[in-house]
């Protein structure tokens, strides 16, 4: 369970519970409604809405992920990814562009490597220094490159393991930590799927708070 925000209802005389679907991700969550004589319970659903309730704004486009004012580099860029630029190595804006985009079929959106499965890397950095406390990973969509282990390292010397990532992009890995000032941080990929033949990202996301 995720979010719950619960009122009392006077002329009915029940308590009101709503709860929303948690965890980090872009996906519409699911919500239900429970009503209870007494705020401790028992409860009973009323209603259930599946995914109802898309975030009202969107996490990744706020002023509080600090990737959209980063420059990004990358280990190595698939060719196909970046059909049109002149230099198709090291450009990774695919994974800090605010998009998710869950069709796998279409790559635009992504930063996918040149062929590289545990030895992908992509490094954010930035000119003034970031105080920041929260980090997001998606995975590529779809299921066939998939990353299972990797750390973070941050430019004060701190580094954070990662584990597995959910593997179709719906959701993300989640990492926090105590609020870090950095002017740089890198994702190192170390174990990967044995499908996974181009390593990537769909997004990441580093926040203020
Ligand atoms: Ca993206």
């Amino acid at each position: 369970m995720g979010c719950t925000t619960i009122t009392y209802d006077a002329p009915l005389r029940k308590y009101l519970i709503c709860v929303t679907d948690g965890g980090p991700g872009v996906e519409d969550k699911n919500s239900y409604i429970l009503e209870a004589d007494e705020i401790s319970g028992p409860c009973r659903l009323v209603t259930f809405m599946n995914k109802f309730g898309r975030q009202s704004e969107d996490p990744l486009k706020g002023e509080n992920n600090v990737v959209l004012r980063a420059r990004v580099n990358v280990s190595s860029v698939h060719q196909k990814n970046k059909p049109f630029t002149e230099l198709i190595e090291y450009f990774g804006e695919g994974a800090v562009d605010g998009i998710v985009d869950l069709d796998a079929e279409i790559n635009a959106h992504e930063w996918v490597s040149r062929g590289e499965r545990e030895t992908a890397m992509i490094r954010l950095s930035w000119d003034l220094p970031q105080t920041v406390r929260r980090v997001w990973l998606f995975d590529r969509p779809g299921p066939g490159d998939h990353i299972i282990s990797g750390v973070l390292l941050f430019s004060d010397g701190g580094t954070v393991r990662v584990g597995e990532l959910p593997s179709d992009a719906k959701s993300c890995k989640e990492m926090t930590f105590p609020p870090k000032t950095i002017t740089w941080v890198v994702f190192a990929v170390d174990a990967v799927s044995e499908e996974t033949a181009n390593t990537g990202l769909a997004e990441m996301a580093v926040f203020r708070d």
